[in-house]
């Protein structure tokens, strides 16, 4: 599914040095700290996954759709920032629909190299793009984005075009978000370019619409991790006794994803007890927005060069180009 890819994120430096990889460890210590928190990582299982392609199209949900009609109205533009035999490096490939609006337009791109931790989307993605697209070597790479690995060796000579589209890079504290762009800029090395989509700071009301939509698919993804860890960690969370909570935190330039106890209660999951006063959360996602400003500026610490902006008429979202 199209959001297995985001599965990989660190969401939190703090987070995750006092997590292990596990999903129990992972619980023990979030649901363990004060104030509560899990990784967003975990909404993504296979229910999670449907649930964020429905909430992609909502009404509310403007990021999927403004980041694709920017995609299609730019195309060319986008295009002629890349150079003549590059190779196209998808960090994170959910769906390969937005590399292939970018692939149609620039027929120069001789190579697309997506990835993914999930090798079996990966190699079903892979397959559906060597059919459409005959003409471009499709090299999948099974490995963790965020950490360090390996481009294949094929286009060791050609260069390389880095695509993170989706502001799945909202999804990192601003930290780890630079330190992703120099960790990215290693990895392609210099003279390459990135392409990054990022969701922009906008109207309040329109930023909490679109995490708490009126038909309440965002509250049911949220609400799927008390089920995912029902189900896979024998927990005994009653969803009726929580409820979704979203907000644009303005100082902090982040919508905050919450589950709220409705009560006092204790929770037994992961063969451990936990308390949750009346009113109490647990913090389940940080989605940061950038001005078009804040985001270059966060590139350029990261040692990249803003080269152009696209956007959409209501400045909702920013599709940047770097180069290093
Ligand atoms: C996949 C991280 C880009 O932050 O907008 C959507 C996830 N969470 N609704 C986002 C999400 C709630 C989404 N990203």
């Amino acid at each position: 599914m199209a959001a297995l890819a985001r599965s990989v994120l660190r969401y939190s430096a703090r987070h995750e040095a006092a997590a292990s990889d596990s999903f129990a460890d992972h619980v023990i210590a979030g649901l363990g700290d004060s104030p509560k928190w899990l990784s967003a990582k975990y909404f993504y299982d296979s229910t999670g996954s449907e649930l964020f392609e429905r909430i992609t199209l909502l009404p509310e949900y403007y990021p999927t759709r403004t980041e694709l009609k920017i995609l299609a109205a730019n195309a060319r533009a986008m295009s002629s920032t890349i150079p003549l035999a590059a190779a196209l490096v998808e960090f994170g490939t959910g769906s390969t629909r937005k590399a292939r609006i970018l692939i149609d337009a620039a027929p120069q791109i001789a190579a697309y190299v997506p990835v993914d931790i999930s090798a079996e989307f990966l190699a079903q993605e892979a397959a559906a793009m060597r059919r459409d697209v005959p003409n471009i070597a499709v090299l999948p790479v099974d490995a963790d984005f965020t950490r360090d690995f390996d481009l294949p060796s094929q286009i060791r000579a050609r260069p390389r075009v880095g695509f993170f589209p989706g502001s799945t890079i909202g999804n990192f504290e601003p930290q780890d978000a630079t330190e992703f762009l120099r960790q990215a800029g290693r990895i392609l090395g210099s003279g390459s370019t990135m392409i990054v989509g990022v969701d922009r700071i906008k109207d309040e009301a329109v930023l909490n619409a679109a995490y708490d939509d009126a038909a309440g698919v965002t509250a049911q993804f949220n609400l799927n991790v008390l089920r995912r860890m029902n189900r896979e960690l024998g927990g005994d969370f009653d969803l009726a006794s929580f409820r979704h909570r979203a907000f644009y935190n303005v100082a902090d330039h982040r919508i905050e994803m919450h589950l709220e106890s409705l009560r006092a209660q204790t929770v037994r999951v992961a063969g451990r007890s936990f308390a949750f006063a009346k009113g109490e959360t647990i913090h389940t996602e940080n989605s940061y927005k950038y001005t078009v400003e804040s985001f270059q500026a966060l590139a350029e610490a990261a040692g990249w060069r803003p080269v152009a902006v696209w956007t959409d008429e209501k400045d909702y979202f920013a599709v940047h180009a770097l180069k290093l």
